[in-house]
């Protein structure tokens, strides 16, 4: 069955401009939790202070998942995994030609004594081990297996199988598996596969195919560089495609968006699963289709994931997909109206990037001449925001931008600093986004200005 490591905490911390408090490790390693993951790498507990002290909160926390400290082959390294507590040390030490001699200065042989010794010497610590070969897809075949089974003879129980520079594709990385797997001794083998040409998660899934045990993910797929398979992603792949279904997909996306506040990662809109696109439809070819049966362009259903479709109205968009939108408000037009009110859309669309519920309302007031006592389920508001004196005003707004309902963000002068445009689905929203943008570090005070009435630029 598949496994699932996440390690958010220690690759994750890896990417460029990224740190986590303690406290938010802590938020983070409570969510995986939930989630089901089977083991939270928490990082290498050499690397700092607070890295030290979060791994001990960590293991203190007695989660379900094992908990797993990176180290280097060092016996310092080593002596500080037991002592913060972790379930597991992962061991890495780099096997390809050009890393042993650029970078350690080491003969095969004499990588091989290194890692037997530092495996036997956290054994008898008391630790379960991982060996990961670094750089495991460009090193000679032979030798790695070698490598790895002096590993597992001195006492590891995994190998995590690394393709440091996601050079890998999924039929050559199957065949590298599958291989492996009939080489090693007996072990897990665990999956550590970057994204530098984008394949990492085919990869991955594809060395799953091949008898490999475990996954090696991240939330929003954080990492060096271009990062490591998804977390959201994988689950909900191998959930769909592959029906294994032990992982809890719910909190998936409220982890996701969190990670987006913290870490001031931003995902992409077309990123699958958790960007802001993923289950919305344009064309009027698509829309006309999503509003007859769903199924008809949605791979699956996004409340699994407590997601909702959204039906963008622009340019693209038909009849039935105008005519729907004003069905939601009880407005009635006539055929020749709505066909009116579609051009207009149309020629809006070309002009502006973006329509809003109070615009197609404010159109349909103009085509039937009938003023419209309704009011939007999207409201807009502009939140004036004042931040603290010793923080940088820009901090701040690279945050707001984080907010997926947050559409403009200005620096402005006067009483307040920051001014943001946002436009929400009700009232709720709009409560729980001003919420969340106090808990903004840097954020003093807040004031809200709903939006009563647009008026368009020409
Ligand atoms: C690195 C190490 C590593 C280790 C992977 C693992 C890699 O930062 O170079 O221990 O499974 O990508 O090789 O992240
Ligand atoms: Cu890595």
């Amino acid at each position: 069955m598949l496994e699932i490591l996440d390690t958010t905490l220690r690759e994750g911390e890896q990417t460029p401009y990224v740190n986590f408090t303690i406290d938010e490790k802590i938020h983070i390693a409570k969510m995986l939790d939930q989630i089901g993951v089977d083991m939270i790498e928490a990082g290498d507990p050499s690397v700092s202070p607070n890295i030290f002290k979060a791994i001990e909160r960590i293991s203190a926390l007695n989660l379900n998942a094992e908990i797993v400290a990176h180290s280097i082959a060092s016996r310092a390294g080593i002596d500080k995994a037991k002592a913060c507590g972790a379930d597991r040390v992962a061991i890495f030490y780099a096997t390809s030609k050009i890393h042993l001699d650029a970078k350690l200065h080491k003969t095969e042989e004499q990588a091989i004594a290194i890692i037997q010794e530092h495996v036997s010497y956290a054994r008898s610590k008391g630790l379960k081990v991982r060996y990961t070969p670094e750089d495991a897809t460009r090193t000679d075949f032979e030798f790695l297996v070698r490598v790895c089974n002096a590993a597992i003879e001195a006492g590891a129980d995994r190998i995590s199988f690394a393709d440091t520079l996601g050079i890998m594709q999924p039929h050559v990385f199957y065949d590298r598996v599958k291989s492996l797997r009939e080489r090693l001794l007996p072990c897990k083998i665990d999956l550590h596969c970057h994204d530098d040409y984008g394949l990492a998660l085919a990869n991955a899934m594809s060395g799953i195919r091949a008898g490999a045990d475990c996954i090696h993910t991240t939330v929003n797929g954080l990492g060096e560089r271009t990062g490591i398979p998804d977390l959201a992603e994988t689950v909900v792949a191998f959930h769909n495609l592959e029906r294994a279904e032990k992982y809890n997909i719910q909190p998936l996306m409220e982890l996701s968006s969190y990670l987006e506040k913290i870490s001031g990662f931003f995902l992409a809109p077309n990123k699958p699963i958790t960007g802001q696109n993923a289950f919305s439809h344009k064309s009027g070819v698509h829309t006309n289709g999503i509003l007859k049966d769903p199924r008809t362009y949605e791979p699956f259903d996004p409340a699994i994931l407590g997601r909702e479709r959204k039906i963008i109205i622009d340019k693209y968009t038909g009849k039935s997909a105008v005519q729907s939108r004003l069905d939601e408000y009880g407005i009635k037009v006539s055929d020749a109206e709505l066909e009116v009110i579609v051009n207009r859309i149309k020629n809006m669309g070309d002009q502006r990037k973006q329509l809003f519920d109070t615009d197609i309302i404010e159109i349909a007031e103009q085509v039937t001449g009938r003023e419209m006592d309704v009011i939007p389920h999207d409201i807009s508001a502009m939140i004036m925001l004042e931040v603290e004196s010793h923080v940088y005003t820009t901090s701040v707004v690279r945050r707001l931008r984080g907010f997926e309902n947050v559409s403009q963000v200005y620096e402005v002068t006067g009483d307040y600093d920051i001014s943001a445009f946002a436009n929400v689905e009700n009232m709720s929203a709009l409560n729980n986004l001003i919420e969340e943008i106090r808990t903004v570090q840097g954020v003093k005070r807040t004031e809200t200005r709903m939006v009563l009435k647009k008026y368009l630029s020409k």
